[in-house]
């Protein structure tokens, strides 16, 4: 069987999550479209790289992503970096003729996320950003049950992204706080994660109305090494840098099918972990998804009769989508894992098919859109167009 190289560039949570995936893989969904052979990984140091190389499986370790891209054994560039060299490693990819793998946010600013569309449409390689909550199978079917009509016509969608996880001020200064790495907070981080599902489940938004807080303006400044999320190694006593992104954005959203809807989205939720949650309704029923109970969809059809009218549990198994693949029986349960199982597979399938998967960078454009008329709108109080 066909097997295709992969450089990953940063091992750190996500570099990890995505490895997870290539080795799995083949096992969940075989035949495989082809075999992910884990090459090089890159990290920002040797040490870190071989380390990296060490607990992740792959062959060699390097620190200078350059040259990795541009070898002729690489056929799959996988960025898994901090947001800040989306955009850098993406666009000289795609000048290398490789196939793109990028981590969301797609990009800090619009002008690198065009910039990106512009290379990978130039060079015609496939490309993918990794927004993998919707291949969560009951999401997946949530997404079947509105395109077969089976909740009428959309008319609101409600999501909301909240975690704590910088509830506690003196949680560190991670890179996740810092706009010249992230680009902006929790809109970029997690809002983008609702806009993505928004998109994939009602279609465009195309006018935003939005409130945005920063609740934290400074954080202890971290020493080095992997990015520490949340209060639990914080540091009082080290000297503060400040916090130049949004805690908080809540918005209102017109949608271009006419429908209306709210997103929320923050990290500083004091018991919410990773609540993202979707509802919506339609004119023939309604569907509500939380992620925190993810093997779970709530469905409403209008049309049951009056006395069983109501919600009803659906609980994933192998009759849901990507099911068949992950399990014999309903109601084993998806890990978060997983669905960066079922990403792999459908860009490496995307691959053989030599046609674009879903989110590729020009879907994450549009999300990327959206995020920028959050934020254009958090500034000026007013509706902003996408
Ligand atoms: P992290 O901080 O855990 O790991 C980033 C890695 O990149 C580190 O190992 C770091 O040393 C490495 N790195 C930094 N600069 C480098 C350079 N110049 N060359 C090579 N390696 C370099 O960050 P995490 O959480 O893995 O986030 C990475 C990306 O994944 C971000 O864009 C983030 O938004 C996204 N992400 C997506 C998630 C999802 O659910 N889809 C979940 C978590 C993160
Ligand atoms: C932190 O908010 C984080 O790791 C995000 O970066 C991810 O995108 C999200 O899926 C989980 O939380």
């Amino acid at each position: 069987m066909k097997s295709l190289s992969v450089a990953m560039i940063g091992g750190g949570f996500m570099g990890k999550a995505h490895s997870m995936a290539y080795a799995s893989m083949p096992m969940f969904f075989w035949p495989a479209p082809a075999i992910p052979r884990r090459k090089v990984i890159v990290d920002i140091t040797e040490a870190a790289a071989e380390d990296a190389r060490a607990r992740l499986g792959f062959e060699e370790a390097s620190s200078d992503w350059r040259e990795v891209i541009n070898r002729p054994d690489i056929d799959v560039v996988d960025i898994c970096t901090p947001n800040n060299l989306h955009a850098e490693i993406a666009i000289q990819a795609a000048k290398a003729g490789k196939h793109i793998m990028c981590e969301k946010p797609l990009a800090r600013t619009l002008e690198e996320a065009e910039a990106m569309c512009k290379a990978a449409n130039e060079a015609g390689v496939i490309n993918m950003v990794a927004f993998n909550y919707r291949r969560t199978p009951a999401v997946a079917l949530a997404k079947k049950f509105i395109d077969e009509g089976r909740i009428g016509d959309v008319v609101n969608f409600r999501g909301t992204y909240l975690q704590d996880w910088s509830a506690d001020p003196d949680g560190p200064l991670s890179w996740r706080f810092q706009k010249s790495i992230a680009g902006s907070g929790a809109i970029g981080d997690i809002g983008t994660h609702v806009v993505d599902m928004a998109h994939y489940l009602v279609g465009p938004i195309t006018e935003v109305s939005s409130i945005m807080k920063t609740y934290v303006q400074s954080r202890p400044i971290q020493d080095s090494g992997v990015d520490k999320l949340g209060a639990s190694d914080k540091n009082s006593d080290a000297p503060r840098g400040d916090v130049d992104v949004d805690d908080e954005v809540v918005s209102m959203l017109k949608f271009s099918s006419g429908a209306i809807g709210t997103l929320e989205a923050t990290r500083n939720a004091w018991g919410r972990n990773n609540y993202l949650t979707l509802e919506i309704h339609g004119t023939k029923g309604s569907i509500h998804f939380n992620y925190e109970r993810r093997d779970e969809l709530q469905v409403m059809f209008a049309d049951d009769l009056p006395e069983a009218r109501g919600f009803r549990t659906v609980y994933t198994g192998p009759a849901h989508p990507f099911g068949d693949a992950l399990w014999p029986i309903p109601g084993l349960g998806i890990g978060y894992s997983e669905t960066k199982i079922v990403e792999c597979y459908d860009f490496f399938r995307a691959i053989e098919a030599g046609q674009q998967p879903s989110p590729n960078f020009e879907e994450a454009l549009l999300t990327e859109r959206v995020a920028h008329a959050l934020i254009k709108s958090g500034h000026s109080g007013n509706w902003e167009a996408v």
